[in-house]
């Protein structure tokens, strides 16, 4: 087994991510906690490689990191790259997007997810984006998942992320899909 730092303090992402390496040579663990990374990138991309890099290097290890966030179209894109600081908790952070939406007809708005993985001395070794197109309903729907989940709508599947079972998620969310591309290639590696 290869040792995998995830590059993460959001218990939520974790645990999807960890399915997705079910079965694999890659055995994944936490980053240390006081190991904090500034995101100070411009694109969910480029925060991706920053986490996964400095972490590599800091713990001497392969690294894993995933960058995401929800953008809604009818606010030019927010919360976007702001989606974790957007309030303090995931409840905070649903009132106030849908305070800011109010009964705007436009709710269109997609997840999207970037993950990078760095060798050891920090170099990028694969990086990928995924994304999930939707819709933002008008109050929380489901118990399942974490952060906007309950309020981002999948018509094909007529059901929001909080209310598919896990499996669903892992398919067709913006992380399915930017899993989907990356592990064909992580056999590679
Ligand atoms: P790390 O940087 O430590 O990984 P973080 O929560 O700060 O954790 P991000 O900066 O990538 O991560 O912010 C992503 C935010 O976008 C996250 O906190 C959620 O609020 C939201 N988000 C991302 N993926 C999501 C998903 O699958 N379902 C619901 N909300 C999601």
């Amino acid at each position: 087994m290869s040792q995998l730092v995830v590059a993460t303090s959001n218990p939520g992402k974790l645990r999807e991510m960890q399915v997705y390496f079910t079965d694999s040579r890659w055995e994944l663990t936490l980053k240390p906690e006081e190991l904090e990374i500034k995101e100070t990138g411009t694109t969910f991309l480029a925060n991706a490689c920053l986490k996964a890099s400095q972490v590599a290097q800091a713990v001497r290890k392969w690294a894993i990191a995933d960058d995401s966030g929800l953008e809604v179209q009818a606010l030019n894109g927010a919360p976007g790259l702001n989606s974790a600081r957007y309030a303090k908790t995931d409840s905070d952070r649903i009132n106030r997007l849908l305070q800011e939406l109010g009964d705007e007809p436009n709710r269109n708005a997609q997840f999207v997810c970037a993950v990078a993985i760095a060798e050891p001395d920090g170099s990028i070794a694969l990086q990928t984006v995924g994304t999930c197109q939707g819709e933002i309903l008008y109050a929380p729907r489901g118990t399942g998942g974490f952060g906007y989940d309950p309020i981002f709508y999948v018509p094909e599947q007529g059901m929001t992320f909080a209310e598919m079972p896990p499996e669903v998620k892992q398919q067709v969310s913006h992380r399915g899909q930017a899993f989907a591309a990356l592990l064909p290639q992580l056999k590679n590696l």
